[in-house]
C-alpha cells in the first residue's frame, strides 16, 4: 500500500496544535523534536516536520502530498494548491501599522513612504489594488522594531493579541488579510481515498470541538417548549426520568450558541443541566 505524507510545522506556533489535531484523529506517532520523518503506525501516512514557509512549495511539488500551515504563508508564497479543509486555530491577522505619533490618517497617505515587511508579495499586491506606490522593504523578522529605528514610516505583520504593536508604540491601522491554519493538498490530492478518509476525520474532530453535549431535566408540562429551543443532530433525545411526569432530555449545541441557549432553556423550565465535552462527531 503507498504511503503518503504530511507535512506539518517542526516547531513554533502551529505545531502543537497540528500535532494535537492529527492524534485526535486516532493517528499514533511519536512527535520526535529531532527528526524530519515520523511514520504513523496505524495510517499509511508519514510525518514530515518542517519550517512553515517551505509547506506550500514541498505540498505543490508533490515532495509531501498534504501540509498544515498559516493562509499566509501560502499567499505569500503564491503556490498553487488546493484547499482541503480550514482548521481554525493559528489565526491571525496581517495588518498596516504605523507609530502612534504619525501623522498619517489614511491609506492613500501610504503613498510614496516606507513600508517593512516580512509579506512583500501579499503586500505589493494589497497596495496596488488600492493604487498606492510605497517603498516596501523586506525583513525577515522583528518588523515591528523598524520605524523605532527610522528604517521605515509603516509595517505590515501578522497580529493576534496587539500586544507586540502595543509594546512597540504602534497603532493598527487596516487590514490586509485574515489567516489561519489550513490543511491543503496537491492538486488531484482531494480525489485519494486515504485522503477522503483522513479529510472526514479531521472534520468530526472539529464539529467535535464545536459542540456540546447537553443532558437536562425537565417536567412534562414544559417538555415542548424546552424541545423547541433544542435542534440536535437529528432532533432531541427524549427519554421518561423514573420520577413521573419528568423527562431526560439529550442534545447537542454548537459551542458559540451556548450561554444564551442555556438561559433560555433554564427560562423555560430546564433543571440540572449537564454539559459534557464531545470528542468526535461522525455525520
Ligand atoms: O520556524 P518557522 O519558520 O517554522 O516558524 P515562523 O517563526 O516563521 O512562524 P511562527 O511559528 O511564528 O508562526 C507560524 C504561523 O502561525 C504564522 O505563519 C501564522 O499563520 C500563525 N500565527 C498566528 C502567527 C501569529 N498568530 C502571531 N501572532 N504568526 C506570528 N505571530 C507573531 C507576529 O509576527 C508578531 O511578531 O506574533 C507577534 C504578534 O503577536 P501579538 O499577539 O503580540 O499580536
Ligand atoms: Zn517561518
Amino acid at each position: 500500500m503507498k504511503t503518503l505524507k504530511i507535512a506539518i510545522q517542526k516547531s513554533g506556533r502551529l505545531n502543537e496544535k497540528s500535532v494535537e489535531l492529527l492524534k485526535n484523529c486516532g493517528l499514533s506517532f511519536e512527535n520526535y523534536k529531532s527528526s524530519l520523518i515520523s511514520p504513523v503506525s496505524n495510517f499509511p501516512l508519514e510525518i514530515l516536520f518542517l519550517r512553515d514557509d517551505d509547506i506550500p512549495e514541498y505540498v505543490q511539488d508533490g515532495i509531501a502530498d498534504i501540509g498544515i500551515v498559516g493562509e499566509n504563508v501560502i499567499n505569500e508564497t503564491e503556490v498553487d494548491v488546493s484547499y482541503l479543509q480550514m482548521l481554525g486555530f493559528g489565526k491571525c491577522s496581517l495588518k498596516l501599522a504605523i507609530p502612534n505619533n504619525s501623522d498619517i490618517t489614511q491609506l492613500s497617505e501610504l503613498q510614496g513612504k516606507s513600508i517593512a515587511t516580512s509579506y512583500p508579495v501579499i503586500l505589493k499586491k494589497f497596495l496596488a489594488k488600492n493604487n498606492i506606490t510605497a517603498d516596501i522593504r523586506t525583513i525577515s523578522g522583528s518588523v515591528e522594531i523598524s520605524p523605532g529605528l527610522g528604517l521605515s514610516d509603516a509595517i505590515c505583520d501578522l497580529v493576534s493579541t496587539g500586544g507586540t504593536l502595543k509594546s512597540n508604540g504602534l497603532k493598527q491601522f487596516g487590514d490586509v488579510m485574515h489567516s489561519e491554519a489550513v490543511l491543503i493538498g496537491r492538486r488531484g490530492i482531494e480525489n485519494d481515498p486515504l485522503i477522503i478518509e483522513l479529510i472526514q476525520r479531521v472534520q468530526s474532530v472539529l464539529r467535535a470541538k464545536e459542540t456540546k453535549y447537553v443532558v437536562l431535566n425537565v417536567e412534562q408540562q414544559n417538555l415542548a417548549a424546552v424541545e423547541a429551543l433544542l435542534p440536535g443532530i437529528k432532533s432531541p433525545t427524549v427519554v421518561p426520568l423514573a420520577e413521573e411526569g419528568w423527562a431526560a432530555v439529550h442534545t447537542v449545541i454548537p459551542e458559540k450558541d451556548f450561554w444564551n441557549k442555556i438561559s433560555k432553556l433554564k427560562a423555560a423550565g430546564a433543571q440540572g443541566i449537564v454539559v459534557l465535552p464531545i470528542e468526535k462527531i461522525i455525520l
